[in-house]
């Protein structure tokens, strides 16, 4: 009996580790972390990242710098904010900064950037032996039949055939891995919204494309193969299977935190309602206001997560 239980206890704190699924890393001698100038052999990675417990990603270096001093100031930390440092500062691929038992990084736009930056991001979490930890990406996207400014929590990450998947070519050939997300996290976030004031926020399905311009159905890009009617039809039949917003990581995002074991949400405001256009015309800081709404949601979960609310 006494084995047994320790085989189970084994195994959940196997399960609450950041699994890498490659067997080739446990035999490398030192792991570059190339795209975050980091790396085995010449950083303490346990030591600087051992506590990480929340993981919060978004496209734009600026915009994850800002959420790392929000969270600062939410968490109450002591230091200056301000002051707060570029762990990546050796490379101006990603950024990086960690406040307390929360991570900010930057991923670039699109599947392939934050491919390469989730690889990086899930070996350092390893070599770092985290444990329990969820990543967040924080977002913008286009609202499908939502008023701007509504932030979507994701259901489901989809691709442009509506289905919870993310194709990806290996060696030639095509794989196929799915994209569901942990739906505790994204229940809790929704409930979480409810007790924030003036916060639209709604659950439903990610449509995630490789390109902001024909890839999403717009009509102001430099090319554009299709008519109005059928730029409105894809978005209808995106709606009628659930669809909320558009953007540019969800699948990859929510496939690669899957395999290795991670609770993952994706948090996006809508910076517009694509039935009714496509280009972005709000003002500037209307815009910065949207863009800090996953922020203010995410931070309101970490918080309850830490019993500080
Ligand atoms: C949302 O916004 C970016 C395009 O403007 C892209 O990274 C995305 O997913
Ligand atoms: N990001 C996208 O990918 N699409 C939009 O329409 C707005 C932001």
């Amino acid at each position: 009996i006494l084995l047994n239980c320790m085989g189970n206890d084994r195994n959940e704190y196997i399960k609450q580790q950041v699994q890498v699924k490659n067997p080739y890393l446990d035999t490398m001698e030192e792991d570059i972390l190339y795209h975050f100038s980091l790396s085995t052999k010449t950083h303490n990675l346990p030591e600087m990242f051992g506590d990480i417990k929340f993981v919060c990603v978004g496209g734009s270096a600026n915009r994850m710098k800002a959420f790392a001093q929000f969270i600062h100031q939410e968490l109450t930390l002591p230091g200056n904010p301000d002051e707060i440092r570029d762990i990546c500062e050796g490379t101006d691929r990603y950024c990086m900064y960690k406040v307390g038992p929360v991570l900010s990084i930057s991923h670039g736009m699109g599947v392939p950037s934050i491919s390469i930056m989730l690889h990086e991001l899930i070996k350092l979490l390893h070599h770092a032996q985290c444990r329990d930890v969820i990543l967040f990406r924080l977002g913008t996207s286009g609202g499908v039949g939502l008023a701007p400014g509504t932030v979507v929590i994701t259901d489901k990450a989809v691709d442009y055939s509506f289905l919870p998947q993310f194709e990806q070519v290996v060696l030639g050939k095509v794989i196929t891995r799915s994209t569901e997300l942990d739906e505790g996290v994204a229940s809790e976030l929704l409930q979480y919204s409810s007790e924030l004031q003036n916060f639209p926020t709604v659950i439903g399905n990610t449509l995630c494309t490789h390109d902001f311009y024909e890839g999403q159905g717009r009509l102001d890009g430099a090319l554009c193969s299709f008519s109005h009617e059928e730029k409105l039809e894809y978005l209808r039949k995106a709606y009628d299977a659930g669809v909320r917003n558009i953007e540019m990581e969800s699948t990859v995002f929510a496939a690669m935190c899957r395999v290795c074991g991670l609770k993952a949400a994706v948090i996006c405001v809508a910076l517009l309602n694509r039935f009714e256009g496509d280009q972005i015309t709000s003002p500037h800081d209307v815009l910065v206001e949207y863009q800090q709404r996953p922020q203010v949601l995410v931070s309101h979960f970490i918080k309850k997560r830490l019993g500080l609310l």
